[in-house]
């Protein structure tokens, strides 16, 4: 099977290589958040080409191939692998990327074989990772979970070598050294990146506390990758964001302060999207990023409408929320890209589109009565010279009714159970 598709002028030429494991097989290593469950070989193959074309390679070719065995040495069979290095022979294919886990021997054998660069699912991940990584702290994070993964692959490499010299325990040959080396300098490069990021998170978790000293609720976006979080994050709050029609145009946490039609204000935040088969190397940077979900006051799940894969996606997103803590959390459903499609919206979930605008200020409008759900009312007295005071419950709560009366004002104000038990304090104080 070959197919074309959106090509990109200029771009290395790639082949994508789906790979259905034989059945009852559990990979070495295996992945983070379990199989693509629920995914047809097909839907599989679209997205790994999905993720080859975020990398900008110009897929040229793609196949899914299903092992009846595998082959130590290169996994797919000789007939797959003639297909293919035909493929990159007649269309001068550079690339070729295996949707699996592959051994570095594995790795090595097929690059011999095609003669391309070969690329495993794990390599891909993380070298988009790197690509869309833009604050210090994703970056940093990246680059441990590459530093982590080759430094897995030279040890493996490094076992086999000895296997192959039958284990007599003597100094190996240059390459052997120069394995030895490798490893020295990932080994300190790692050391330092790390102490980089320890800093750097340091930072990131005073910022955190201080926005909860200030009482600004948190509303996190979450979802599968491509769902369109970005594009409503950018919506949202009409602010300039780094759109790419690609997976993972996030892995960095983004946030924006933003004032809601009820006049609440809110820091509104953008996550990586989720992935099925996320390679474990990342799975200590994805976590980070969802630190600000597991400290959100509300989340927004953003599903894509438009794709068959909804539901499975949705699965997913559940499984790794239940695993950090969140599934609890106070939640609004989205369901975005309502201009693709006429499919109904599911139950009390909120169509919406983030290209066209439609439903968006609706959704404002709900983000503002969910956060304002459990809130108290007020009725106070303010004296008419006070301005602090007044500036105050402006700014944490939402004034329902004000009237003067002579020198003093008589409000009645939404708060947060916290802030009425602060503003009791703060009287009871003068
Ligand atoms: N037709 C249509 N396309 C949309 C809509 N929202 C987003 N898209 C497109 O969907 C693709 C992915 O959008 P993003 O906003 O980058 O998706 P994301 O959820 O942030 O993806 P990750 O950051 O990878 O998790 C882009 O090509 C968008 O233009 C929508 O409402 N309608
Ligand atoms: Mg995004």
């Amino acid at each position: 099977m070959q197919a074309l598709i959106d090509r990109t002028p200029g771009a290395p030429k790639g082949a994508v290589v789906g790979v259905e494991m034989p059945r009852g097989y559990a990979p070495e290593g295996g992945f983070a958040l379990g199989p693509r469950a629920g995914r047809t070989a097909d839907e599989k193959l679209a997205e790994a080409v999905n993720l080859a074309q975020a990398l900008d390679i110009d897929v040229v070719y793609s196949e899914a191939v299903h092992l009846s065995k595998i082959i130590p040495a290169t996994l797919l069979g000789g007939g797959v692998v003639e297909r293919v290095a035909a493929a990159v022979a007649e269309q001068g294919i550079e690339v070729v990327v295996v949707d699996v886990l592959l051994s570095p021997r594995q790795q090595r054998e097929l690059e011999l074989a095609l003669k391309a660069k070969v690329l495993d699912r794990t390599g891909m991940i993380l070298d988009i990772f790197a690509k869309r990584a833009r604050t210090r702290a994703g970056k940093l994070q990246v680059e441990v979970a590459q530093l982590t993964y080759q430094q897995s692959r030279l040890v493996r490499l490094w076992s086999h070598l000895e296997r192959q010299r039958g284990g007599t325990g003597k100094a190996g040959g240059p390459g052997e050294r120069q394995i030895e080396l490798d490893k020295r300098m990932l080994n300190a490069r790692l050391a330092k990146v790390k102490g980089e990021l320890r800093e750097v998170e340091q930072g990131r978790g005073l910022q955190r506390m201080a926005r909860q000293k200030n009482n600004v609720p948190t509303v996190a976006l979450v979802g599968y990758t491509n769902a369109g979080k970005s594009t409503l994050f950018n919506r949202l709050v009409s602010e300039g964001t780094l759109v790419d029609d690609a997976l993972f145009a996030t892995l960095d946490p983004l946030m924006r302060k933003l004032n809601l039609p009820n006049g609440l204000d809110v820091v509104l935040v953008d996550t990586v999207g989720f992935i099925a088969d996320l390679p474990h190397e990342l799975v200590e940077a994805f976590k980070a990023t969802l630190e600000e979900v597991v400290m959100a006051d509300l989340l927004l799940h953003v599903h894509d409408l438009s794709n068959p894969e909804m539901l499975a996606q949705a699965h997913d997103v559940e499984t790794v929320l239940a695993q950090i803590g969140a599934a609890e959390k106070r939640r609004i459903e989205v369901f975005n890209k309502i201009d693709k499609v006429t499919m109904p919206v599911p139950g009390d979930g909120y169509g919406v589109s983030a290209v066209t605008g439609k439903g968006v200020v609706e959704l404002l409008d709900v983000v503002g009565d969910r956060l304002q759900e459990d809130w108290e009312t007020m009725e106070v007295q303010v004296p008419a010279g006070e301005g602090k005071k007044l500036a105050w419950l402006y700014a944490h709560g939402e004034v329902v009714t004000k009237a003067l009366d002579g020198e003093m004002w008589s409000l009645a104000v939404k708060l947060r159970a916290g802030d009425v038990a602060l503003w009791k304090k703060m009287e009871g104080a003068q």
